[in-house]
């Protein structure tokens, strides 16, 4: 299939059909959910809550274009040997990762809380990635899983806009991967933080990356639907 455009900043962004793919970032109960570990560290989690909407409507476009889908978790083993200590003991919180919290134990894989969003869960056949940072590919198989299936291209939805969406996207751009991200699809408690992280991707040509938004994505996606059919 020709080569696809989507409309984003700082320019449109041309692309191989048959190598881009959604990368769904840690759409966490946790962190997204009222009564989680986010919501319990005094954030507001409306602000990520409204990323379900849009980040629901360009799911059901990637998967209706039959594009790969890979979604990941940040969180640790029940053994905890996976968290570095400096991590366990940052912000010396009451509740911190591997405790009891109100959705389980914080970030630890098998928790409640430490799942994806029903709205958002994975299909079968979707990769979900566990990462024990903040970046999806350190200490991970996603290089691994993407280079297999000669994906260049990278759709980025998922939070925290400037923490873990964020370290990804940088991560991929170091790596070779042209990543756009998605302004209504990606989330931050803090909105100057979500502001300034979407300018900085954006900033110096696209220092490291596109942004562009649900509409844009959903329109160009549906090109592959119909030239597929
Ligand atoms: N997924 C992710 O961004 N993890 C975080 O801890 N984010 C915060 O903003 N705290």
């Amino acid at each position: 299939m020709d080569k696809l455009t989507i409309d984003a900043e700082p320019y449109p962004l041309e692309f191989d059909p048959d190598r881009v793919a959604l990368l769904i970032i840690d759409m966490q109960r946790d962190f997204v959910e009222p009564g989680g570990f986010g919501e319990m560290l005094g954030n507001d989690v409306s602000r990520l809550r409204s990323t379900i909407e849009p980040c629901g409507r360009v799911l059901a476009a990637a998967r209706a274009a039959g594009i790969a889908v890979i979604h990941t978790r940040e969180g640790h083993r029940p053994d905890l040997a996976d968290a570095p200590p400096t991590k366990l003991a940052r912000g010396r919180l009451e509740v911190g990762i591997g405790d009891e919290g109100p959705m389980g134990r914080v970030l630890v894989r098998g928790a409640h809380g430490h799942d994806i969003v029903p709205e958002l869960y994975p299909a079968e056949g979707e990769p979900v990635v566990d990462k024990p940072g903040k970046g999806a590919f350190y200490e991970t198989d996603l290089h691994l899983i993407l280079k297999n299936r000669g994906i260049e291209t990278l759709i980025v939805c998922g939070v925290t806009t400037e923490v873990c969406v964020h370290t990804t996207v940088r991560e991929a751009n170091d790596r070779g991967y042209e990543c756009v991200v998605l302004a209504d699809c990606v989330g931050s408690y803090f909105p100057e933080f979500q502001r300034v992280a979407l300018e900085m991707i954006k900033a110096q040509g696209g220092i490291f990356g596109w942004v562009s938004d649900a509409d844009r994505a959903v329109a160009v996606l549906g090109r592959i639907r119909r030239d597929a059919a």
